[in-house]
């Protein structure tokens, strides 16, 4: 029988493992990670080094993470619905699996990729629609010790590539096509066109989801269902250490490449299980549902491993919150009795906009907690899913984290400590919030405001970014040394709650998606008709912020030929990165405003995008102030 977790149950609780977890890491972390299953315990629990960001959890033990995830509920929990998969289309039917059905297919995939020759240590990426088998290919990667990249079904071939080639993977796992709302993709044609230039790919697996014909290339792509069907049950989980790799995830930082975020084993499982546990407060009977895809970090941790590590019934959803019509999201809570609900803020405000009688066909009675994740929540839209979809009895977790953290940092734990419109809350335990002045001195007492960073390590601390360790430790641990730098602004309010501001640095969050300017500008600057660009985000009302981008091009732009060249540049950046970082508005310019030194002053360009044009500040450094005069007059 498995070893209880405790979890905390009241304030006086959440207290005193605070304290306990910044007085003793050592002592509380052995504590919370005694009852998993190991196959060997751990010689030192935390090595931390927040200065060249070489960080360790663990060290020494042994363990798997899907044993943690599968075997170890299989007596208790074996009949218990652990994955419950509900189709893009409300017509289709639905899946539902069992923890020993679950246990049961990872096995058999895990077997497949053998055959296939993956082995410990292999990179094998997966570019894949919502459905279950995405889930499970992910967890055979870990069964047996390789190292999944999962890839969001939104992004372009070239992106694909990009990814391929850094984590130089060895196999890829797809499906035949995708449905996303009314749209379709033909994800295997995307796959096969990035594979072009991706030499260390031996092996495609493709998946049979939507009955598409594909090209299948002799000797390197095999269907699925051929492979399964003569594979064992069971698969003997590889034994690993505590600080082999689990997974690679890309995400956009403030400098043009997609970095490769790596998380280990150990630390991982303990944090996400610990988190989850804590945040969402979910009952054995409960079903939980998280709308993020696998492609996200919050699909990781929270959609799949969190909950599973707990025991818990997790809920897929292929499809969008707005298909076949903006009620889908309660018709499905009400369908599956779901009890905790993680979503986005930009879900919310797009579901906010449609008429109200969309909510008010369900009754919603059997949610307990919300929670919210990947941007600030603005008061309106907090409010409104508040009142709405928790009918003012269900408490909100403004959840604070990063692909960086693994888990949740910042939030409140449900019903237990305070729930503020617009804060985050409070620390978790073993996370350790401080706020720098531009000097890097921290700010002390509450009413104060600065950079973010967190000064003690914590089990789900990124370990390098994949291939370029010094890489991690410039942009995470080098800016501030002795701190990790979270790149975000916050406030410390009243009783120490925390207020996200959103970022300091270059990147953006559209929709809660991470993009960098100059990741968007790498891509506009490959279009044949420009010279040079500069993007800004700018307060968006259904996506928090909106991608705006002032393009130099070879010719003066003619009004006329504007909406053909804006749309070449759109293709552009589409095959470059992929739909998600489309610009809302493009301007055409004829120059940028630069400093002296040949620096793009996007404080300037940032105003304008906002709509600030009264208040520009300091133009007297740049180079040609008259560019400015243009640029405002060109706003869109
Ligand atoms: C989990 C995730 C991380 C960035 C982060 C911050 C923003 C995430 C937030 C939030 C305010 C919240 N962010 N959650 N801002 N309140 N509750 O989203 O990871 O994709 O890596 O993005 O998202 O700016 O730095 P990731």
């Amino acid at each position: 029988m498995p070893a209880e977790h405790p979890r905390i149950r009241t304030f006086e609780e959440y207290q005193d493992a605070y304290q306990r977890s910044v007085e003793n890491p050592e002592q509380f972390w052995s504590e919370i990670a005694e009852p998993f299953t190991w196959r060997r315990k751990w010689d030192t629990v935390m090595q931390a080094d927040l200065v060249g960001g070489h960080n360790k959890w663990f060290s020494g033990a042994k363990l798997n993470i899907t044993e943690n995830c599968l075997d170890r509920h299989l007596e208790q929990r074996g009949n218990k619905l652990a994955l419950i998969w509900e189709p893009n289309d409300p017509k289709t039917r639905g899946l539902r699996y069992t923890y020993r059905e679950l246990y049961q297919e990872v096995c058999k995939f895990a077997n497949v990729l053998h055959n296939n020759g993956v082995e410990k240590g292999d990179r094998v990426c997966l570019y894949m629609p919502m459905i279950p088998q995405l889930a499970i290919a992910t967890l055979a990667c870990a069964r047996i010790g390789a190292v999944h990249s999962v890839i969001f079904a939104g992004f372009s071939a070239n992106a694909i590539a990009d990814r391929i080639n850094d984590a130089q993977a060895s196999v890829v796992i797809t499906s035949d096509g995708l449905d996303r709302g009314a749209k379709q993709i033909p994800v295997k044609r995307v796959v096969d066109e990035a594979l072009e230039t991706c030499p260390s790919v031996r092996g495609v697996i493709v998946v049979e989801h939507v009955g598409w014909p594909v090209h299948m290339q002799e000797g390197r792509d095999v269907w699925y269902h051929d492979e399964v069907a003569e594979v064992e049950k069971t698969c003997p989980a590889e034994e690993m250490e505590a600080e082999d790799m689990l997974f690679i995830l890309y995400t956009s930082g403030s400098t043009g490449k997609p970095k490769g975020v790596v998380h280990t084993q150990a630390g991982y499982m303990v944090w996400t299980d610990y988190t989850y546990r804590n945040v969402f407060q979910v009952n054995e009977n409960d079903v939980y549902w998280c709308t993020a895809d696998i492609g996200w970090v919050t699909g990781h941790s929270y959609l799949l491993y969190g909950p599973l590590l707990a025991g818990a019934t997790t809920l897929m959803f292929e499809g969008v919150p707005t298909f076949p019509s903006p009620g889908r999201y309660w018709e499905v809570i009400d369908k599956h009795g779901v009890n905790v609900f993680y979503s986005s803020p930009t879900a919310i405000r797009s579901l906010m906009a449609h008429d109200i009688n969309h909510v008010l066909a369900y009754s919603l009675d059997s949610l307990r907690v919300l929670g919210s994740v990947g941007e600030p929540i603005n008061e309106e839209a907090w409010h409104w899913y508040h009142t709405h979809i928790g009918k003012d009895r269900c408490p909100i977790v403004d959840t604070w984290w990063q692909t960086e953290t693994a888990g949740i940092m910042i939030s409140a734990l449900a019903g237990i400590t305070p729930s503020v419109p617009a804060r985050a809350g409070l620390p978790l335990p073993g996370v350790q919030p401080v706020l720098l002045n531009q000097e890097g001195q921290e700010v002390e007492g509450n009413d104060a405001e600065g950079y973010l960073a967190i000064k003690q390590s914590w089990p789900g601390i990124i370990r390098t970014t994949y291939g370029d360790h010094e890489r991690c430790r410039q942009t995470y641990f080098g800016v501030y040394p002795g701190y990790y730098f979270t790149g975000d602004g916050a406030r410390r309010e009243e009783n120490g709650l925390y207020r996200i501001m959103g970022r300091v640095d270059d990147v953006i969050n559209v929709s809660g998606h991470r993009f960098g300017t100059a990741e968007i500008e790498n891509a506009i600057n490959q279009n044949s008709h420009v010279v040079e660009s500069a993007v800004v985000g700018y307060p968006h009302d259904v996506k928090g912020q909106g991608i705006y981008a002032f393009v130099i091009c070879q010719d003066p732009v003619d009004p006329a030929e504007a909406p053909r060249v804006e749309a070449s540049i759109i293709e552009t950046i589409v095959a470059e990165i992929g739909r998600i970082a489309k610009p809302d508005k493009i301007q055409f310019v004829s120059g940028l405003p630069k400093t002296r030194s040949g620096k793009i002053m996007r404080r300037i360009l940032r105003k304008v995008a906002e709509g600030e044009t009264n208040n520009l500040g300091d133009t007297t450094t740049l180079l040609d102030p008259d560019i400015v005069k243009e640029i405002v007059e060109g706003r869109k």
